[in-house]
């Protein structure tokens, strides 16, 4: 039984010997990942006091503006993990290739690799509405010891050892799951610590939230827009609530607490959608499976999309297993 108040380095420790790798590196990988988290949350919280909001300058290769927190949150993500020396190789939507970490050194015998959005939902940093960090880890499939390569990327999210996401809200939490549930932890901002907050998340089996961007709606296929239609006609538990804070990791909290459903599908705008396969649709996708929902393009498994490159985008229906299985019927059509 979770017992509530237990901090993430105490549960870490206690979980590490249910974790059938048990070398204590992904302990020490989700370590590193807290602590990266809280010194971006320290940062995203006094967003509008230092000049680290508004756009960098620059764009990432998905052509978007990164702003300053974007690449602030990317740095630090990355320098942790690095200087930590526990993975061989990082990805980040921020980052154009994949980081090969310590590759010279043949004692580099990690075996993990770690996929990142490391602030997802940035366009809303300068408007105060919550943004999140998102994270998937794998075990390499090249040989210990050498440089990583693209494969050791390019798996199936069926092959994830653990992924989750930090939503920096109301208030900050780390959710994550190393295969063995859903577990929330919401930080003490005047301690610096993460307490065991929401044990055994879980999505409701159905719900009436709705979160798609319906500014799209005359771009999508016709089965999305039978299937918005749906979720605003009369009938039993509809209409359902529209909920659309334009943050994934903010609108997947919310449904996995409440019960509904996130989606973001294809349209004559985005052929492939706009989620990213790898750092954003298969770690919600674990958590999603996880915490007894769904997680599909709208016709297959999401965790069973072989990637064929970094930055791939594939359309995306997360949430309540009743709501995403009647979806996919519409899609069917
Ligand atoms: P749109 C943020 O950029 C993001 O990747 C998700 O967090 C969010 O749900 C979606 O894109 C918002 O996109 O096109 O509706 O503004």
């Amino acid at each position: 039984m979770a017992n509530k108040n237990q901090t993430l380095g105490e549960f870490i420790i206690e979980n590490q010997s249910a974790f059938k790798y048990t070398s204590g590196e992904l302990s020490r990988l989700i370590n590193s990942i807290r602590l990266a988290a809280k010194v971006v949350n320290h940062e995203v919280n006094k967003a509008g006091l230092v000049d680290i909001t508004g756009a960098a300058g620059e764009t990432n290769i998905q052509g978007e503006d990164q702003q300053k927190l974007d690449v602030y949150a990317n740095d630090v993500f990355i320098q942790t993990m690095t200087k930590r020396n526990i993975v061989c190789g990082i990805a980040s939507e921020e980052e154009d290739d994949f980081i090969a970490v310590n590759s010279q050194d043949e004692n580099n015998q990690n075996k993990y690799v770690v996929l990142i959005d490391p602030l997802d939902g940035s366009s809303n940093i300068d408007v105060n509405v919550s943004v999140g960090t998102i994270f998937s880890i794998y075990r390499r499939v090249t040989p210990v010891g050498s440089p990583v390569t693209i494969e050791d990327f390019l798996q199936k999210g069926s092959e994830q050892v653990a992924a989750g996401y930090v939503v920096y809200g109301t208030s900050t939490m780390l959710v994550y799951t190393t295969g063995h549930g859903v577990n929330g932890f919401t930080l003490n901002p005047a301690l610096g610590t993460f307490y065991l907050s929401h044990p055994n998340m879980e999505f409701p089996e159905d719900g009436n939230i709705y979160s798609v961007n319906e500014g799209n709606y005359t771009h999508f296929p016709q089965g999305v827009k039978n299937y918005i239609k749906y979720c605003q006609a009369e009938g039993e538990g509809r209409p359902y609530t529209s909920r659309y804070i334009g943050s994934l990791v903010s609108d997947f909290h919310r449904n996995m607490i409440k019960g509904g459903i996130y989606f973001y599908p294809k349209s004559s705008k985005n052929e492939a959608g706009k989620l990213r396969l790898l750092y954003e649709c298969n770690p919600m996708a674990f958590l999603a499976e996880q915490a007894n929902g769904k997680a599909s393009d709208g016709h297959m498994r999401i965790m069973n999309i072989d990637p064929k490159e970094l930055h791939q985008r594939i359309p995306f229906f997360a949430g309540s297993t009743k709501m995403v299985e009647k979806a996919e019927e519409f899609m069917k059509e």
